[in-house]
């Protein structure tokens, strides 16, 4: 294995220390993927998510045989919502609010099925798992202490949706001086479009949060 890998990245490609990049999934969980959780009560279409999970998976895999850092994020809430502010949980008019009892349990509590990550992905014992209350990743959580005890400087992200909290979490980090890599088959939305325009604003203006890449781009590169 290469210690470090170019990405045939958009703008412009990228050479990547792999000791020093972790792979970040975003909220690849049960509650947005599968009928009955957060995402359909909001009135979405969630088989539309199903498009990422092959390519993250063979990013994960290929990120295991690496040895690199696995982060899995969760949106959710704790059981009596304190962590969930009012804003969040009155907005809109969805079939089940959160904390409401749904057929995975209660929508986007911790603890619950649909809070989970689905099977396809799910964690090894050792990997990384944040969670989160909010769109970002960084807000809220330990995940940027645990990035700088790792030596951490590149993410890989992917996960759903692409221009929400895939968004949010690498907005967030561009800030933080991370270099993200946004893995375009391994992020998807509910809305086509807005995956579309999610992965542009990304790499617009010379790559103005960061770089975009297809799993076989990083894939070949860590080969
Ligand atoms: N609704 C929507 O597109 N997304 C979310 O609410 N959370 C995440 O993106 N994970």
């Amino acid at each position: 294995k290469q210690l470090t890998g170019i990405v045939l990245a958009e703008p412009e490609p990228i050479q990547l220390d792999w000791s020093a990049t972790a792979l970040v999934i975003i909220d690849m969980q049960r509650d947005f993927m599968e009928p009955g959780g957060f995402g359909e009560t909001l009135g979405n279409d969630v088989s539309r998510l199903a498009t990422a999970v092959k390519p993250i998976a063979s990013v994960l895999k290929a990120a295991r045989d690496t040895g690199m850092l696995v982060v899995h994020t969760r949106e959710g809430h704790l059981p009596d919502l304190s962590d969930a502010p009012p804003a969040k949980v009155e907005r809109g008019a969805p079939s089940l609010r959160i904390g409401d009892p749904g057929p995975m349990g209660r929508i986007l509590i911790r603890g619950e099925a649909g809070h989970d990550i689905i099977p396809e992905l799910y964690p090894l014992k050792d990997e990384v798992v944040i969670d989160k209350p909010g769109k970002g990743a960084f807000y809220a959580t330990e995940l940027g202490d645990i990035l700088k005890k790792y030596g951490v400087e590149n993410l890989l992200v992917c996960g759903v949706t692409t221009e929400v909290c895939v968004n949010t979490t690498v907005r967030e980090a561009n800030d933080r001086g991370y270099r993200c890599v946004v893995l375009s088959d391994g992020c998807a939305s509910y809305f086509p479009e807005f995956h579309e325009m999610g992965l542009k604003m990304i790499k617009a203006q010379g790559g103005i949060f960061g770089w975009v890449a297809d799993s076989a781009a990083v894939l070949q590169a860590m080969k």
